[in-house]
């Protein structure tokens, strides 16, 4: 049986258990969720930087050409400036680099990053299941949300303006993106910078990521961190995850448990089951 004994408060009583659930609640829920940007909030990479990547090559007169499967390898590599080099140096041993190499990726990257924000203008990248229903509960439960992403800051607003809403860009307190820090994920940086700017621990938030480049970036910045895969990264090594699912989940399209513990039970990733990841309970 519950205890009843109760405190008063002005002119209110409140049962005792219900101000210690109140605070036990609060502790359990985490003060910011930290989203990945490409993946995680929606799959942009096979239909969206890949195809503009491919755009921006046939643009410049380049032969290079990066279909699905060559791209799924390149992936290795965040952030698109650091992957045309990757790819060059890994599989175009035939190209001669010109003098100006780095001038040439920078400008290709700049024509990259128009075509791609260009295509998510026509309304073709929406948001992976359940993410808008999380970012919703997340909003009407104060708790603050942040983005830590390895691709370029242009590419999220735009992403946010069309895959959600013209003021979403406004609900992320903080957007750590892009060339925000020199070393991309997997290295924490990114994370620190966005945790340094929430003014929180890593043990208040959760992290959301779809790689193991993701993971492992989060992990190292101590950060409690669930998966949700995709194509691209589904065989990937999520050792050191909280939890790893299908997706996020709706009503009617419950999360598959690939890894981990669902531990009430639950049918989509609410704030109830993000606090039990948090604590570890
Ligand atoms: C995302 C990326 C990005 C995009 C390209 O990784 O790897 O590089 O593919 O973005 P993560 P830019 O989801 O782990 O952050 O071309 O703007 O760099
Ligand atoms: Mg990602």
């Amino acid at each position: 049986m519950v205890a009843t004994v109760e405190y008063r408060h002005g002119s209110s009583a409140l049962p005792l258990w219900r101000i210690f659930w109140g605070f036990f609640d609060d502790f359990m829920t985490p003060k910011a969720l930290i989203f990945d940007v490409d993946g995680t909030l929606a799959d942009t990479e096979r239909d969206g930087h890949r195809v503009a990547f491919n755009q921006a090559f046939i643009d410049a007169g380049l032969d290079w050409r990066w279909d699905m499967a060559l791209y799924g390898e390149l992936l290795s590599v965040t952030g698109g400036k650091e992957r045309m080099r990757h790819y060059i140096e890994q599989y175009r041993p035939d190209y001669i680099k010109p003098a100006d190499f780095g001038a040439l990726v920078t400008r290709l990257h700049a024509a990259k990053t128009r075509h791609y924000t260009e295509l998510l203008g026509c309304g073709g990248i929406s948001l992976r299941s359940g993410v808008r229903r999380l970012l919703d509960e997340a909003r009407h439960g104060n708790v603050r949300l942040a983005i830590a992403t390895t691709t370029t800051m242009d590419n999220v607003s735009a992403l946010l303006r069309h895959a959600v809403s013209p003021e979403a860009e406004s609900w992320f307190e903080v957007i750590g993106a892009g060339d925000a820090v020199t070393k991309k994920k997997p290295a924490p940086d990114i994370y620190h910078f966005v945790l340094e700017r929430l003014c929180l621990s890593p043990a208040q938030c959760l992290a959301f990521e779809d790689s193991e480049n993701g993971l492992r970036a989060a992990r190292a910045a101590g950060l409690k961190t669930v998966i949700t895969v995709n194509d691209f990264t589904r065989r990937q090594d999520f050792e050191g995850a909280s939890i790893v699912l299908d997706q996020l989940g709706e009503p009617g399209r419950p999360f598959q448990v690939l890894a981990g513990n669902n531990v009430d039970g639950a049918k989509v990733l609410n704030l109830k089951m993000l606090g039990h990841l948090l604590t570890g309970a």
